[in-house]
This record gives C-alpha cells, structure tokens and sequence, in this order.
C-alpha cells in the first residue's frame, strides 16, 4: 500500500521519454521499513501499465551496528547476605601496653635447705653431785679393854658412784648466721657514717664562712677583734682554742689568707718570754716551723724587748712588744 504512492510520485517527476524503452528494474532500495521499491516500465502504446506485483522477499540485510547502550534500569532488591568469609590474616601487634600495677605478693617460697651444722655447743653445767656414798660395814668390834673409853673407830665407807652426768648444754648458733648479720649491722652502720659525713662536711662550711678556714683536722678561725697578746689569749682559751700556731707552710697560708681578708696583723701563740730567742708553743715546745721576715726575730723596738710575734699580711712574720693590740685568730 505504501508502495504505490511512491510509485506514483515518481513517475509524475521523471518523463517517460528520458528514460528508454524497456527499463528493468533499476533501482531497488531497502527503505527504513524493509519495503522495496519496484518501478516498471513505461508500456510501448504510451498508456500507463499496471502496477507490477510486489518482488520477492530480498535477502536478509547484514546485521546492523549494535545499538546505543540502554539507560540503567532500576537498582534490583538487595540480594540475600551471602556467606560469612574465612577469617583475614592478624593484624599487626599493637603498641605496648603501659606498665600494670604490682602484682600482689607471690606465694611464700618453698622452705629452703637445712642449714650447715651450728658450731659446737658450749659445754652443760656439771651435773649435781652423786648421792652419798652407802655406809662402810661396821669395823669388828676392839677386844675389850680394861677401861678403854670406846672401841677404835671402823674404816670409812666405800666411794659413793659417780653422779649422773649434767643435762646436755643448749645447741649453739650457726656461724654463718652469725656472720651474715654482722655484715648487715656493719652495712647499716656503713650507711650511717656517710650520711653524717655528709652533714659534717656541710655543717662545716657553714660555719667557716666568711671567718674560718680549715687545713686538714685544724681549723682557724677570727674572731675579728684586736686585742693585746693576753687578752688575745684569753679569747681563744674560752673559746677552748688557743691562738693560731701554724706548724707548717699550709697552715701559715690558712692564718695569712684571713689576715688578709681583715687586712690587719694579727698574733699567732708563740713567744720568748721564758729564753729570750727561743721562741715556744703555749705547750713550751720548740717551732717546728717558722716564716720569719728578713732580720727577724731582732727583739728591738726602740731598744724595748720583743717576746711576741706577728704575722703579715704576705705571710712573713715579726717579733714585737706583747702590748701591741692585733687581731685575734684562733686555732681549735
Ligand atoms: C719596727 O719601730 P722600729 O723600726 O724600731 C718593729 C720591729 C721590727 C723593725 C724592723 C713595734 O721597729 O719589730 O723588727 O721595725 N716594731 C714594731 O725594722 O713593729
Ligand atoms: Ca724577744
Ligand atoms: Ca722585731
């Protein structure tokens, strides 16, 4: 049906006499509906044919280009849950935890080993004394005599046995127990003796700074008055100390060092009261060490006696009259 009004369309635009005497078909052309187009020729009289039957079924066209994908349909229902899957590997091992909190007290060990053997004990008290002897059997009887007084006296009775022997004495303690806690008392006392060192030393330095100074066990120290050599004397004895007596380089240096630091003579504790030259300790003992300026000990100040001695600022020292009021500085 839709054939012939195509048919008809074409045969009005396209004359007959251009096109020939017989025309076969000569254009055949599958259309989008799969129809063919059959075109007959003109018949000789000039007068319009009949339409011509439909051809045959032409062969089957080659497959076309797949089409342009489909929209998405709509998301299908959720599936059923599917099976649980096989357990993963492990992880890595995660940080390490802080520190827990003390375990509680363990359960008491097992009793240890029996000890080594105690020393031997010391020996038991003597047992008490056995019991008496048994009588002796009475001695014959003496032949009588005219008028002795009694008749002679019999033997002694036999020894009495032995006593039983005294209760066995206490077991002794184990040396090595002994031992061991005579380390751990020493230990502790170790521990005391350090602490109190400490402290000392401590304490010590307190109480120096700023007028005292210590060579080893000897401390000197000023009491940052002036005085003349007795009273000098009698500040140090009640402070039980006496006055500075350095017996060596190191001590001198002590006694110059706070001499310098109040920046005046001060007396140290020796004199030639008793032998005029020979100088001594309050002991009355000899110097066993001496530091005295160029020309001194020269016993002359102005032809007055010098039986006292100071000690300069550099350390040298000097004889002078005992009156000079110096500073004191004690030695304990
Ligand atoms: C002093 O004052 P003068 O010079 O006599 C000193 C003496 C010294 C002397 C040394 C009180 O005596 O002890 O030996 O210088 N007197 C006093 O030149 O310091
Ligand atoms: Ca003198
Ligand atoms: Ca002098």
């Amino acid at each position: 049906m839709i054939l012939l009004p195509l048919s008809m369309l074409l045969l009005l635009t396209q004359p007959w006499r251009s096109l020939g005497t017989e025309m076969n078909i000569y254009s055949q052309k599958i259309l989008a509906n799969a129809c063919t187009l059959v075109v007959c020729s003109p018949p000789e009289d000039d007068l319009p044919g009949c339409d011509g039957q439909d051809g045959k079924e032409g062969p089957q066209g080659e497959k076309g280009d797949p089409g342009p994908p489909g929209m998405p349909g709509p998301a299908g229902r959720e599936g059923p849950s599917g099976r649980q899957g096989s357990m993963g590997p492990p992880g890595t091992p995660g940080p390490k935890g802080e520190t827990g909190p003390k375990g509680g007290l363990g359960a008491p060990g097992k009793q240890g080993s029996p000890g080594p053997a105690g020393l031997k004990g010391e020996r038991g008290a003597p047992g008490e004394p056995g019991a008496p002897g048994r009588a002796g059997a009475a001695g014959p009887a003496g032949a009588i005599g005219p008028q002795g007084p009694s008749g002679a006296r019999g033997p002694p009775g036999l020894k009495g046995d032995r006593g039983t022997p005294g209760e066995r004495g206490e077991k002794g303690e184990s040396g090595l127990t002994e031992v061991k806690a005579v380390r751990q008392q020493v230990a502790v006392l170790e521990g005391h003796l350090r602490r109190l060192q400490n402290a000392f030393s401590q304490y010590k330095k307190a109480v120096l700074f700023p007028s005292g100074l210590a060579v080893g066990e000897k401390i000197f120290k000023t009491a940052g008055v002036v005085k003349s050599y007795s009273d000098a004397q009698q500040v140090c004895s009640e402070a039980k100390g006496q006055l500075a007596s350095p017996r060596s380089a190191a001590e001198n240096e002590a006694v110059t060092q706070l001499v310098r630091a109040q920046n005046k003579h001060a007396y140290l504790s020796m004199n030639d009261n008793t032998t005029e030259g020979r100088f001594t300790y309050p002991t009355g003992e000899s110097l066993v060490y001496s530091n005295w300026a160029s020309g001194e000990p020269n016993n002359s100040d102005e032809g007055k006696p010098e039986n006292c001695v100071e000690i300069f600022p550099e350390g040298k020292w000097n004889d002078i009259p005992c009156t000079r009021e110096l500073l004191v500085i004690c030695e304990f």
